[in-house]
């Protein structure tokens, strides 16, 4: 039994994801830790929101909630939806725990043990009416380029060119607005992770199994422009990790707290820990699958992310744990994704286009969407979300095929014989051809499951489902039962048992309907030890109900609704 950790990256608090998002990383990974678990690896899936940033508090703040309590009440709000798309992570945590604080501050101390982290100081806006540091986009005022009057410190959305807080022409605070602004001295920590760059680099150049994507990202960063470039990691907010080296205050660094970059994927190993405390477990159980010298080295880990989110996990990240010199857990794969367009352009949070994971719930049920999205993944690039597609692949790949073949045997079976597996006759060669070809797919079904191959894994599937339709198609127990009622039950039979096999197969794709069919069909679900042995695993006499209608078609009047509710406001 192999042992597999895997990490979906962390989406942020502020608001609901689209699907784009989804698709991006958590979606994919679920699929991964299904099919691990189906055969019979032992998973750890973990997942957590990112809380801190600029983002949070300015959400929080439009919310007019204080930011802890917003956070905590979208914290639930995901979570929610993550249940409600059957994302089974083990455990889903929060960047802002009591455990992330801790294992961030004590990363932190370690690197500057090793001399890792440097003091560098910088002049920083101060304003006096808010009695703090602003961060960039803290700070408004006129755009020097355009003229617009709501230029960020960061930049100018009006005109998109990128400023500094000092370009602003009448410079005012995006908290209180007040103009009581001044230039002042302040100290920031910079983490060299110049000096870890070969190291980085043997690390990235030994990882020759990895996508293209993700390798390319990393090696863009490490040797273009300036290359590997020092990072600040800690930042003028309120909210967030406080800055301790270790457990010790840090002498300059008062009110400041650590980058939310910085913390955020110590959040994985954070999430582990918070995960053994809520379910009454030591510390040794969540070390050993994050400590090499606590039983993590034979872990095999995987972490999913969307393309952006690269370098951070390639680099950054990397250096944290390489620099800490302790015995923890690197990544061993690293499975990125292109983006999932929406409809002709882009999926916008800001200006609500495209569907929202809690809007995709409303209207159909998680397994249209997951098998939409895992079917269509933007592995090799991006790619798109229409309705003409979704109401396609929805009504041929789940409606017609798969659907249709459990409800067509089933009630067959019902009307002519029983709610029994009947008996009839030995298999013979129309069976043993679908046994062989079903054998070859299952083969490369399994091969592309653990490749994380998520495309060519849902074709291999479709097809398997095919398979069925097709041996139904040519046998046709219809006719074949006016005059030969055994000959008809043995292909009753062989039909019926593939629906339990239809069943394990899918249910990382989608795991409600194979939990209905594997209820209907008595039996609980298992990964098929292989084709001979799953045609027989229903014996005769074995009762089964005729499931309830599984898939639902989408008519060209809800696909065209739908179309008109999600296009944006502009
Ligand atoms: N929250 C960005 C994103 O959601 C960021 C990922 C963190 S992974 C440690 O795309
Ligand atoms: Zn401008």
């Amino acid at each position: 039994m192999a042992r597999i950790l895997i990490t979906s990256a962390i989406p942020y608090i502020n608001g609901i994801k689209h699907l784009g998002n989804l698709v991006g990383s958590q979606l994919p990974a679920d699929l991964f830790a299904r099919y691990h678990r189906a055969r019979g690896n032992e998973v750890m899936f973990i997942c957590a929101t990112d809380e801190h940033g600029t983002p949070a508090e300015l959400a929080a703040a439009k919310a007019g909630k204080p930011v802890e309590e917003y956070c905590k009440e979208m914290h639930a709000v995901q979570s929610e939806l993550a249940d409600g798309f059957r994302l089974s992570f083990d455990h889903y945590g929060r960047s802002s725990s009591d455990r992330n604080h801790r294992l961030t501050q004590h990363f932190a101390g370690k690197l500057a043990d090793a001399g890792l982290i440097e003091e560098v100081s910088e002049t920083q806006v101060y304003s006096n009416a808010d009695g703090r540091f602003l961060p960039d986009r803290y700070i408004e005022g006129t755009c020097p380029n355009c003229g617009s009057e709501d230029a960020r410190g960061d930049q100018c959305e009006v005109c998109t060119k990128q400023l500094d807080p000092t370009d602003l022409i009448n410079p005012r605070s995006a908290i209180s607005g007040s103009t009581d602004l001044e230039v002042r001295d302040t100290k920031h920590l910079y983490l060299r992770q110049s000096t870890l760059k070969d190291k980085l680099d043997a690390w990235i150049s030994s990882k020759t199994d990895w996508p293209i994507l993700t390798t390319s990202i990393a090696k863009k960063w490490l040797h273009d422009g300036e290359g590997l470039r020092d990072r600040g990691i800690t930042r003028d907010l309120d909210w967030g990790i406080p800055v301790k080296r270790g457990t010790e205050n840090w002498p300059g660094m008062e009110g400041k707290v650590f980058y939310v970059w910085f913390d955020a994927p110590i959040e994985y190993i954070a999430a582990t820990a918070e995960w053994a405390d809520a379910n009454g477990k030591v510390d040794a159980d969540w070390e050993r699958w994050w400590r090499t010298d606590k039983g993590a080295d034979d872990v095999t880990y995987v972490q999913f992310m969307g393309k952006d989110n690269v370098p951070f996990h390639t680099l950054s990240f990397p250096a944290t744990i390489m620099g800490s010199d302790e015995p923890w857990k690197l990544v061993d794969y690293i499975k990125s994704f292109n983006y999932l367009n929406y409809d002709g352009g882009q999926f916008s949070t800001s200006k609500g286009r495209g569907v929202f994971m809690d809007q995709a719930l409303a209207i159909l049920p998680s397994d249209y969407w997951r098998w939409w999205l895992l079917s269509h993944t933007p592995e090799s690039s991006d790619s798109e979300f229409t309705w003409d597609d979704f109401q396609a692949c929805v009504n041929s790949d789940l409606a017609n095929v798969l659907g249709n073949f459990v409800s067509r045997v089933t009630k067959f079976c019902r009307s002519k014989f029983s709610e029994e597996i009947p008996a009839g006759n030995d298999y013979g060669p129309a069976e043993q051809a679908v046994i062989d070809a079903l054998q070859t797919r299952l083969t490369a079904y399994e091969t592309y499951m653990a490749d994380m191959e998520i495309r060519k894994a849902a074709s291999e599937l479709r097809a398997i489902w095919s398979l069925g339709n097709e041996y139904l198609q040519e046998v046709a127990p219809w006719s074949v039962f006016k005059t030969d009622e055994a000959a008809a039950a043995t292909q009753i039979r062989f039909a019926l048992n593939l629906v339990p096999f239809y069943a394990a197969l899918s249910e990382p794709f989608i795991p409600d309907a194979a939990d209905a069919l594997s209820d209907a069909m008595n039996t609980p679900l298992a990964w098929p030890e292989n084709v001979a042995a799953a045609v027989n695993l229903l014996p005769v006499g074995h009762a089964f109900s005729v499931p309830e209608i599984t898939f639902a078609k989408i008519t060209d009047d809800a696909r065209d609704e739908m179309q008109a509710k999600f296009a944006g406001d502009s």
